[in-house]
């Protein structure tokens, strides 16, 4: 049934884009999302989750003020939830331009279409503990310094500080979520935890034999994206903007993480991966691992998921992909 609001999101053919989408429809929003010219179809995701009909799409992009003030005037948004961006980080060196102009200037864009058309919006962006980088504090939180160590953070950093500049400039109720690493079965192949879970199921089937990574000693905090759209929503209905750190204040090594994968098949790790320097990172971020306390006393927020099911969620579900 209508709630009556209208939400806007940017990155909606994403990863999170998909889950916060099924999200508000649930909640009875009328949903639409900037669609980027892509010369292949990106509605995999919306189609997985069975909304793809129901998420109406405008053309646009993070680069083209011009084309987030149409959307913001089509969708009449009451809500604004910038998702979109370059999010592969090893990515970012090889095309630092582009991810500055999408990930940093592009959050600005979209700020000022809220600010030219509905300065009431309530606007969410999503930053990331990618600017924590190397780490200031062992447990991160809304208090520690940043420190980006590639281009996607600190592109972030723009878009994070441009969030809190428009809400103390502007007064817009503007909100940075601070997002830990989120999977799930719709995480992009590119991603360290999807391509180990898609590489287990396929040699599980018999179609490759190895599964090449690099540094497998660095440390993630790893939740369910389906508990951290949750989180999202939950800012933009509070009475007051502010930011949020969200995570599981747990942190595992990707080593680990491979190791649940296989074990969940009933294959031995170390029969299978092979170390491969084109995989490491010009500059590694080590270890990062968030406190929720803030979003769990302040917004009601908690994960429900943990690495384990998480895991074995993905590698079931690239299991019956690849079974048809
Ligand atoms: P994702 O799956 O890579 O999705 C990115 C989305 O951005 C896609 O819909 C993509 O469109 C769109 N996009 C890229 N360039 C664009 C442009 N120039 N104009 C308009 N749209 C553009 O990322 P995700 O995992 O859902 O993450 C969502 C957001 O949270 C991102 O901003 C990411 O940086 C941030 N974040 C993610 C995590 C995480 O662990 N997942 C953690 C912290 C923060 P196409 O499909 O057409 O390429
Ligand atoms: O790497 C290591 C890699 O690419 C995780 C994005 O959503 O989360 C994500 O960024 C770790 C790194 O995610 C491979 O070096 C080893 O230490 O899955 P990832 P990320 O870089 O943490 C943050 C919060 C975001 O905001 C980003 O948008 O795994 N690793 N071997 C590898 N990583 C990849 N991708 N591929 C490997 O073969």
């Amino acid at each position: 049934m209508s709630n009556n609001k209208n939400a806007l999101i940017t990155g909606v053919t994403g990863q999170d884009g998909a889950y916060l989408s099924k999200l508000l429809l649930e909640k009875g929003y009328s949903v639409h999302g900037v669609l980027a010219r892509r010369s292949t179809d990106t509605l995999w995701r919306l189609r997985e989750l069975g909304i793809e009909n129901e998420v109406k799409l405008v053309d646009g992009d993070l680069t083209d003020l011009s084309s987030l003030i149409r959307a913001m005037e089509i969708s009449k948004a009451d809500e604004v939830y910038n998702l979109g961006a370059q999010s592969f980080v090893g990515t970012s060196w090889q095309q630092p331009i582009l991810t500055a102009q999408v990930d940093g200037v592009g959050v600005i864009n979209v700020l000022e279409a809220v600010r030219i058309v509905n300065p009431k919006a309530h606007f969410y962006q999503a930053s990331t503990s990618e600017m924590f980088g190397l780490i200031q504090a062992d447990m991160q939180d809304e208090t520690t310094p940043f420190y980006p160590r590639s281009p996607y953070g600190v592109a972030k950093l723009m878009g994070h500080w441009a969030t809190v500049n428009y809400r103390e400039s502007f007064g817009l109720h503007a909100s940075s979520g601070i997002l830990f690493n989120h999977e799930s079965p719709l995480r992009g192949i590119e991603f360290v935890t999807r391509k180990v879970t898609d590489a287990v199921a396929r040699i599980k089937l018999g179609r490759q034999k190895e599964l090449r990574l690099g540094n497998i000693d660095s440390k993630r905090d790893w939740g369910f994206a389906g508990d951290y759209v949750e989180a999202m929503w939950l800012m933009t209905q509070q009475p007051e903007a502010d930011d949020y750190v969200v995570a599981t204040g747990l942190t595992t090594t990707v080593r680990d993480m491979v190791e649940i994968a296989f074990g969940h098949v009933g294959l031995n790790t170390g029969d299978h991966l092979v170390i491969d320097p084109q995989f490491f990172r010009p500059a590694e971020v080590d270890v990062l691992l968030g406190n929720p306390a803030k979003a769990i006393a302040r917004l009601g927020w908690k994960p429900r998921t943990s690495l384990q099911q998480l895991i074995t969620m993905m590698v079931d579900a690239d299991l019956r992909r690849l079974q048809g």
